[in-house]
């Protein structure tokens, strides 16, 4: 399909795609396909004034019927799959398979969100106090900014908003600056939710596009108490703290490292399996992205032998073509930091299997790579470092302390595996003493997660956690309600004020 009928099956009229000032390309072949329209930062004052009037009617609106707006985009959700997907093919260079898996993964939060608007439950406590009872209360907190990054264009705004919406939050989303038409393509589909949901307050689900400016405006604002921000650790490094600054509630969801670490009695056909789809899929571009092999010397070399051989017949290419598994990364910057980081991998004393730029049977003007195999002597300043770039980088171990050491000394905290047969070594890495990580995984890769569980991890990756679980937690706030049914007035801890 080009990418005219793409955008068309969207919804998109000629307005939205031109006359404004952000070009947006194909990472495909490069092409410019739209100049989208961005949002004056002057106007965000108003948008965030009008979020919060959004907020006061939104909060008072029963949980449940708060999700039925979900259940509602979920389903439209469903009737869009394929065009949502091809777009994101389209802007951001997904394979098929995985430009709707990522809807898909919009859908599931969808049904889980519709659930939980029936299940925002509050604890009962046990007063000391004689006639008196305690409970908690959860109430919605206000708006909620939402900055998303190229790589999950879609999935993790729907993440974010089915949250929120059911908590009780009107939501502001930043896309990416390259991935705007994804954004307008979901919002698209969210209007047509509300407009079946009749009453939603306007204003309840605002899209802003643009750069820095924008994004400011967001982080600063008292009257944007939630901001959730995926993408780079410097990135979150700036965003953090001046949420924090003005007592704002930042949910961080910065970079990752991943490793997996294979044991001597790992089934290693699965988990050459298992390391292709983690290392190469997405070109290397998920947060949880495989990106560091912890092998057992004893197995290294076989394993090594096994996924160079896997590697020579991956095949690279066009995303929308149904043999491809690895599309092409986002643009040439980031086809150039992978080059820069396979030359200092090298002169670290890394042997490089791979790894060169792709030309021929691909379109042209896109960045097309071959994923590369790094086989490292140690964890060095560039392993240590997110590319985010398909490089897997192979280190040795003899014992699980010592592999477990590996894995941990990173600066990053997302995802980890580890791929063994011995129930004592699985369990180790999933203990207090184990993996450091927000996700720790037993013969399974590091990426793919499920929404049901809470996603996010822990260090440079910043704390937050969003999804599944009790995830939802952080996008309200908490009220401990103490009452009184008797007729007299004890004080807690004893304490004696007769007047
Ligand atoms: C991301 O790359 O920002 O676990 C999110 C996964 C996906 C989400 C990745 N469910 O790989």
């Amino acid at each position: 399909m080009s990418h005219a009928d793409a955008l068309k099956a969207a919804g998109f009229t000629e307005r939205d795609l031109a006359g404004g000032t952000l070009a947006v390309h194909s990472p495909i072949d490069g092409a410019e396909v739209a100049r989208v329209r961005e949002t004056d930062s002057a106007d965000m004052p108003a948008i965030i004034a009008k979020s919060q009037e959004a907020f006061k009617a939104w909060r008072t609106v029963p949980a449940p019927r708060r999700g039925e707006l979900v259940r509602l985009l979920g389903e439209e959700l469903r009737a869009a799959k394929e065009e949502l997907g091809a777009v994101v093919t389209l802007e951001a260079g997904k394979i098929t398979s995985e430009g709707l898996g990522e809807v898909q993964e919009m859908i599931d939060i969808c049904d889980f969100a519709v659930g939980l608007s029936r299940q925002i439950y509050g604890l009962t406590i046990a007063s000391e106090r004689p006639g008196h009872r305690m409970m908690e209360t959860w109430h919605p907190l206000g708006p909620c900014a939402v900055i998303t990054a190229f790589n999950f264009p879609v999935a993790v705004w729907s993440w974010n908003t089915a949250l929120a919406l059911v908590c009780g939050d009107p939501v502001i989303w930043k896309p990416s600056e390259k991935t705007p038409l994804t954004a307008m393509a979901s919002m698209k589909i969210m209007e047509r939710a509300l407009k079946r949901f009749g009453d939603a307050p306007e204003g309840l689900v605002q899209l802003v596009i643009g750069g820095p400016a924008i994004g400011e405006a967001l982080v600063d604002s008292r009257e944007v108490p939630i901001v959730s921000a995926t993408g780079s650790t410097r990135m979150g490094a700036i965003v953090g703290p001046r949420v924090a600054a003005r007592f704002g509630r930042p949910i961080l969801e910065l970079g990752g490292n991943n490793a997996m670490i294979v044991a001597p009695s790992a089934d290693l056909d699965m988990a050459v399996r298992a390391i292709v789809f983690s290392a190469v899929g997405t070109a290397g571009q998920r947060c949880t992205s495989l990106r560091r092999l912890i092998a057992h010397n004893s197995i290294r070399d076989d394993l090594v032998a096994k996924l160079v051989k896997a590697y020579a017949s991956l095949p690279v290419g066009d995303p929308r073509k149904s043999t491809t598994l690895v599309g092409p990364l986002i643009d040439h910057g980031a086809r150039d930091r992978m080059q820069s980081a396979l030359e200092k991998a090298r002169s670290e004393g890394g042997t490089i299997h791979g790894g060169r730029t792709v030309a021929s049977g691909v379109p042209q003007g896109g960045a097309y790579v071959e994923p590369a195999i790094a086989e490292m002597p140690a964890q060095t300043d560039t392993v240590r470092t997110e590319t985010f770039a398909p490089i897997l980088y192979v280190l040795g171990y003899e014992d699980l302390e010592e592999a477990i050491a590996l894995q941990n000394d990173v600066p990053q905290g997302l995802s980890s595996c580890i791929f063994t047969l011995n129930m004592r070594e699985a369990e180790t890495f999933m203990s207090a003493a184990g993996s450091d990580c927000g996700i720790a995984n037993v013969n399974i890769g590091p990426s793919g997660a499920e929404i049901g569980g809470a996603f996010g991890g822990e260090k440079e990756t910043g704390g937050g956690r969003e999804s599944g679980s009790d995830a939802w937690k952080a996008y309200m706030r908490r009220q401990t309600n103490t009452v009184n049914y008797s007729a007299e007035l004890p004080l807690a801890q004893g304490v004696k004020f007769d007047i």
